[in-house]
């Protein structure tokens, strides 16, 4: 069967060209669940009704993994949905944890998502069940969302925003910062300028894609090496038109409209 991955709507692209990337012989099935955007400014429990949805539709698609390529979706319904599915789930918050304890050098961790996600806790429960001594600095950016959306990554308006967001994380010594949301690696330029060189940015996509491609290969669900391109399907809960328009740009490639 294929990968099914979901997000809130168009940030899970982000997860799912770091898996095209790094599994090029899989089928991946993704849902964006455009009718109910943004999760991250909602409650845990609507997250979480809203997730379990997501996934039951990807089931009965016949998917050997699902990867819930949202943080906020991944900080308030992992559990549930571990124990509702019968095949592995795997969410974005752990892998961008364990990359950013293995790249700091001691200075703390600086975290940052949607108010949903910094609410939850989750990033900090990783990030100090991996090292109970780990300082961790977690900021919500919630316009960062919408300035990915609309195209607007550079430039002035971003980097004030950048600005008043970020300038705690550069005062407090913090080097390694995770990307906790699927929208900011269209920001990395101006988060960059804003924290500056000393500080690594965790892309929490990549380092979710090398865990899905670990996983596969544990428990031997890795595709065969096909002879042309695998297929990946897209669906979306709302119409299509934003979404093909703007993923695209999230994807870095064309999105089929069906
Ligand atoms: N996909 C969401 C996340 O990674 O937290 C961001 C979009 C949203 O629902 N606000």
């Amino acid at each position: 069967g294929p990968i099914g991955v979901f997000d809130s709507g168009i940030g899970g692209l982000t997860v799912l060209k770091a898996l095209m990337a790094r599994l090029p012989h899989e089928r991946t099935l993704y849902l964006g669940d455009t009718a109910r955007v943004p999760y991250g400014t909602k409650s845990g429990e609507v997250v979480t009704r809203y997730s379990l949805k997501n996934a039951e539709f990807l089931l009965e698609r016949g998917i050997k993994l699902l990867v819930v390529a949202c943080n906020t979706a991944s900080a308030a319904a992992l559990p549930a949905l571990q124990a509702a599915l019968p095949v592995p789930v795997l969410g974005v918050i752990e892998p961008g944890a364990r990359t950013a304890l293995q790249r700091t050098r001691g200075g703390g961790v600086g975290v940052i998502g949607t108010p949903g996600t910094i609410r939850s806790g989750a990033y900090q429960r990783a990030l100090e069940a991996g090292n109970p001594k780990i300082a961790v600095k977690a900021t919500a950016c919630p316009l960062f969302v919408p300035l990915a959306e609309e195209g607007w990554t550079n430039g002035d308006v971003p980097l004030l925003v950048a600005r008043e967001y970020l300038a705690g994380f550069a005062r407090d010594g913090v080097d390694t910062l995770v990307l906790g949301c699927t929208h900011y690696p269209l920001l990395k330029g101006v988060i960059a300028e804003v924290v500056g060189p000393h500080v690594s940015l965790v892309d929490s996509a990549e380092a979710t894609a090398e865990a899905v491609a670990q996983l596969l290969e544990e428990k031997g669900l890795l595709a065969p090496a096909s002879v042309g391109a695998p297929e990946h399907a897209f669906f979306v809960t709302d119409v299509p038109e934003r979404f093909v328009e703007v993923g695209a740009r999230f994807l870095g490639r064309p999105i089929p409209s069906a």
